[in-house]
C-alpha cells in the first residue's frame, strides 16, 4: 500500500506541501492540472512545472485525479473521437514523467453531489451532507447551491466548471436518449480505444465509483454495486482497466459490502478511497471520521481486507470533516488538512498493527 494525500496545486489549494511532508507517511502527491477543460491536451511543459514542485519534497506523481471525460464522449457524438485522440495524448504526456495510474469518472453532467457541504456533524466540526430528499427533480436548484458557493468564496469544484453549468439545460437535452445501456456501450467504446496506449505505457484507466451510487435526476449511473463492478471489469477484461474504489461512494448504499467487493477484485484495484459514511433512516447520509465506530462502512473490515490481499497499490483518505477552524472560504469543502491527516494516521495504525501480527504468525 502506498498512502498518498490529494492535493489541488500552487494557488489553489490553502494546504501547501510542506504542510503534507509532515504527515507521516505519505510518498505521492494525487494531483491534476484544474485549469484544464475535458478534452483537452495536457502539455509536457505543464505537467513538468508539477512535477518540479513535487520533486522539491520528494513526493511522487504517479497518480492524477482526474483527467476529466469529455461530454461528447459519454454522449456518444461522432465529435468524440477527436477527444478520444486528446485523452491518449495526455496519456502518453503523462507517461514521459512517470505517472502510472489515471483516476477518472463517468458520471453524466454532474460529479459528486451533495446538498449541504458543511453540515453541524455533533461535536463542533462540519461535513459534506446528503438530504435525499432535496435531490430529486430540481437540478437547478442543486446546481445553484453549489456554484453559488463556488462562486462566493472563489473556488472551482473539478465537475463543476461554471462553463459546463452554464449551459445546464443544453447538457440534459444532449444527454437525453442516453439510457444505461448508451451510457455502458460508450464507455466501453472509450475504454477499447485507449487500451493499447495504456498497454504502450503502462499506465492503469481507474475509474471512480458513481457518487452517489444510484440515478440523479433522470440521468443513468454504471458504477453502483458489485454487479455493476463485475460487469464493467468483464467488460473490458484487460489489466490496465481497473477501479478507483471508493468506500465512501459505494457505501451511500449501505447495502454495498466494500470489503468483499476488495477481496473479489483487489488486482484490479489501482486506487483506494478511504471514507467513512453515516447512515440515517430516512436516506439522508453524512460523511463522518475515519474511526470505524464513526461510521458504517465498516472501515476496519474494509482495510483488513486490503492487507489480506497485500494490496501493492496507492490508498489516501477521502473526504475528511473540517475542524478547528476550518470554515466556509478558507478549506475546500472535504479537503481540509486535519481530519484527513488524522484519518492517514488511524490508517497506517491498523495498516502496521496488521503487519505486525502478520510477522508474529
Ligand atoms: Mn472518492
Amino acid at each position: 500500500m502506498q498512502m498518498t494525500f490529494r492535493w489541488y496545486g500552487e494557488g489553489n489549494d490553502k494546504i501547501s506541501l510542506s504542510d503534507i511532508k509532515q504527515i507521516p507517511g505519505v510518498t505521492g502527491i494525487v494531483w491534476a492540472l484544474h485549469d484544464k477543460m475535458p478534452g483537452e491536451i495536457w502539455q509536457p511543459s505543464e505537467i513538468a512545472e508539477v512535477k518540479r514542485q513535487l520533486d522539491e519534497y520528494g513526493f511522487n506523481m504517479d497518480v492524477v485525479e482526474s483527467v476529466n471525460v469529455h461530454d461528447d464522449i459519454k454522449i456518444g457524438l461522432p465529435t468524440r473521437d477527436k477527444y478520444i485522440e486528446n485523452y491518449k495524448q495526455t496519456i502518453r504526456n503523462l507517461a514521459l514523467f512517470g505517472v502510472k495510474v489515471i483516476c477518472y469518472n463517468f458520471m453524466p453532467i454532474f460529479d459528486w453531489t451533495r446538498s449541504d457541504l458543511f453540515h453541524p456533524v455533533g461535536d463542533g466540526s462540519t461535513a459534506l451532507f446528503y438530504e435525499k430528499g432535496m435531490i430529486q427533480d430540481d437540478y437547478n436548484a442543486m446546481a445553484k447551491y453549489i456554484l453559488d458557493f463556488t462562486e462566493k468564496y472563489n473556488m472551482s469544484f473539478p465537475g463543476w466548471e461554471p462553463e459546463r453549468m452554464a449551459k445546464l439545460d443544453e447538457l440534459f437535452k444532449a444527454y437525453k436518449g442516453v439510457d444505461h445501456e448508451k451510457l455502458w456501450a460508450n464507455l466501453k467504446y472509450f475504454l477499447e480505444a485507449l487500451m493499447p496506449v495504456c498497454e504502450e505505457t503502462g499506465i492503469k484507466m481507474a475509474i471512480h465509483m458513481d457518487d452517489p451510487p444510484w440515478d440523479i435526476f433522470g440521468l443513468p449511473r454504471l458504477l453502483v454495486d458489485e454487479e455493476s463492478i463485475d460487469r464493467f471489469l468483464k467488460m473490458v477484461d484487460h489489466p490496465c482497466n481497473c477501479l478507483t474504489l471508493c468506500s465512501g461512494s459505494l457505501n451511500a448504499n449501505p447495502e454495498n459490502n466494500v470489503a468483499d467487493i476488495v477481496r473479489k477484485h483487489c488486482d484490479r484495484i489501482a486506487f483506494a478511497h478511504i471514507r467513512n459514511v453515516k447512515h440515517f433512516e430516512n436516506g439522508d447520509f453524512s460523511e463522518a471520521s475515519h474511526r470505524d465506530c464513526d461510521g458504517d462502512t465498516r472501515i476496519l473490515d474494509v482495510l483488513k481486507a486490503y492487507h489480506d490481499c497485500g494490496f501493492k497499490g496507492y490508498i489516501r483518505p477521502d473526504h475528511g470533516r473540517h475542524l478547528w477552524g476550518e470554515t466556509p472560504g478558507n478549506v475546500r469543502p472535504g479537503y481540509g488538512l486535519y481530519d484527513r491527516a488524522l484519518g492517514i494516521m488511524y490508517m497506517l495504525g491498523v495498516w502496521d498493527m496488521l503487519e505486525k501480527l502478520k510477522g508474529e504468525k
